[in-house]
């Protein structure tokens, strides 16, 4: 869709600038007393052509968009790793189901490094569903390197699908840094938070010992 909606931009860009140059060469006011060109006021073919056009490519940027966002914002509902992500000011509370067990949550503070902040362990490769709440101001969970970026609204009770999210989690174990993408005060830049993605046993290991502490 971006490489789409580029191509058909540079293409309307092209044919606008030829417009324009062709029009300022060709059809210059030569001499001093130039008699006015044609005049094309009311003319129903022009007028006709010149709002069907925006018409068409509005309707089509409106269907690749439709098509793509619902397929991106779907939530099937049968991830096994489920997070509840908390956010307030100036910081993030994840709770972790896994198969119906939920762990221990996890708090932070607002810091200066992602690294000292909360951190959410997931396995690479897998499916995870999000629920995003708050109950203080607007704010936006971030991890640049996922590419899914989603406000968090207050407000919004729980179950309400407009919450919730899906993404596939990246194939290379490491610390990935995450933020508030919505400034919600003083603190906003210190809402740091990091994704720490382990491989599948990892995870389970981890599992076992934070499902043990939360009961
Ligand atoms: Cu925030």
């Amino acid at each position: 869709m971006w490489n789409g909606a580029w191509i058909a931009a540079l293409a309307t860009g092209a044919v606008v600038i030829v417009l324009i140059v062709w029009a300022s060469l060709f059809h210059r006011k030569r001499r001093a007393k130039a008699e006015l060109p044609p005049q094309v006021r009311y003319n129903l073919p022009i007028e006709m052509l010149y709002t069907l056009i925006p018409l068409v490519m509005v309707s089509v940027f409106f269907f690749f968009t439709a098509r793509d966002s619902n397929t991106l914002t779907q939530v099937k509902g049968d991830a096994t790793v489920k997070v509840k992500v908390e956010a307030y000011q100036w910081s993030w509370r994840f709770t972790t189901t896994v198969n119906g067990k939920t762990l221990k949550p996890v708090a932070g503070m607002p810091v200066s490094d992602y690294r000292q902040g909360p951190q959410l362990v997931l396995p690479v490769k897998s499916k995870v569903e999000f629920d995003l709440s708050t109950d203080d101001v607007i704010h936006s969970f971030w991890v640049p390197e996922f590419l899914f970026k989603r406000d968090v609204i207050p407000g919004i009770p729980e179950g309400n699908p407009g919450r919730k999210f899906e993404i596939n989690t990246l194939d290379k174990p490491g610390v990935y840094a995450g933020r508030c993408a919505e400034l919600c005060g003083v603190d906003h830049s210190r809402m740091l938070f990091s994704v720490k993605l382990v491989p599948q046993a990892e995870f389970d290991q981890y599992v076992q010992t934070q499902a043990g502490s939360a009961q």
